[in-house]
């Protein structure tokens, strides 16, 4: 819970809790379709992604104004502060917003004045990474990388989220080529639903620097192979797998065999307010029901620094890292 680790899979839209709905849907005179809070949470059992995605898309409605997406940023930070969080990638997905008539800059603006002053109050370094939805055109990415260009002093990464299944990765070459161009690093899902195709195509199509999930490439030996050779970072979520049951359990997890076959795992919260846990609960979980010990528990943390996107501040990142070293487990 406590050991000092990088959050690099995180949606921000996914921290949304039913307390925190409810009072920004009483504020913005938006109704929900539930009547309580423990209503809403009754109906957070999940099928697979596409039956998260459309409550996750529907509870969405609340968020209007720039005060927030600010105030769901905060109690993200100290919630994840709480947990040993000193770092967090965090997404967010314009194109849930725009297309409910909130203007990007709105968005935009919202999570970034929670965000510069992060380290101040809640002593978390942040990074943002603007994800398009595969399900929508890629012309539809293109024109919110347009509309995000004023904002791109907040942005460090873009991302590709989502329903996985029928939108490859391929269909977003030109939108990581122009992310490129504009100085942009590259993350995006794929392998969590979709095979261990997309995970190569998103290496080789849209190049990639870390996969989102990227589970299914266990299907995939030498594909597995290529992802250790390169180092390439997976962004683990264990008990979002449970929760939209792509594994069967958690003690079903394939993390211990993926930490023995070398591949660089990290472990994160994806959709923590819907799934059962912040990343120390992630952490928590995995240690109880893959009975890891503290070195596997040591080498997730420090590779979720290592994969960080730190490069402009190694120091930092090498401060992290001491940490890792140091952190006496009880
Ligand atoms: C997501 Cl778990 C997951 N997978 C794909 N897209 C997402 N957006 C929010 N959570
Ligand atoms: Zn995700």
């Amino acid at each position: 819970m406590h050991l000092p680790k990088a959050e690099l899979h995180l949606h921000i839209e996914g921290t949304l809790e039913p307390e925190l709905a409810f009072a920004l849907a009483e504020r913005n005179g938006v109704a929900l379709p539930y009547a309580t809070t423990d209503e809403l949470r009754a109906a957070y059992r999940f099928d697979d992604l596409q039956s998260f995605l459309d409550l996750y898309y529907a509870l969405m409605a609340v968020l209007r104004t720039e005060e927030d997406f600010a105030e769901l940023v905060d109690a993200y930070l100290a919630r994840a502060a709480a947990q040993g969080v000193r770092h967090a990638e965090i997404f967010f997905d314009p194109q849930a917003h725009t297309a409910r008539g909130v203007p990007i800059g709105t968005v935009i603006e919202g999570l970034g004045r929670a965000l510069e002053r992060s380290e101040e109050t809640h002593g978390v370094s942040t990074q943002l990474i603007m994800c398009f939805l595969r399900d929508l055109s890629a012309e539809s990415a293109l024109g919110t990388l347009d509309a995000a260009k004023p904002y791109l002093h907040r942005i460090s990464a873009i991302g590709l989220d989502s329903a996985e299944v029928g939108h490859p990765p391929a269909k977003f070459r030109e939108v990581y080529e122009a992310a490129t161009a504009l100085g942009l690093r590259k993350v995006a899902h794929a392998g969590e639903e979709g095979p261990p195709e997309y995970i190569r195509e998103a290496l080789d199509v849209l190049g990639v620097e870390r996969v989102d999930h990227g589970l299914r490439c266990l299907e995939d030996p030498e594909l597995v192979e290529r992802l250790v050779a390169d180092r390439v970072p997976l962004t683990l979520c264990p008990l979002s797998n449970v929760r939209l049951r792509t594994v069967d359990t958690l003690a079903d997890h394939p993390l211990p065999a993926m930490l023995a076959a070398g591949l660089h795992c990290t472990v994160n919260s994806d959709d923590p307010a819907y799934f059962g846990g912040y990343a120390g609960d992630n952490f928590d979980a995995v240690r109880d029901a893959l009975a890891l010990d503290p070195e596997q528990l040591r080498t997730l943390a420090r590779n979720s620094f290592e994969a960080a996107f730190l490069d402009h501040d190694e120091e930092r990142r090498a401060r992290y890292l001491s940490e890792v070293e140091a952190y006496a487990f009880d």
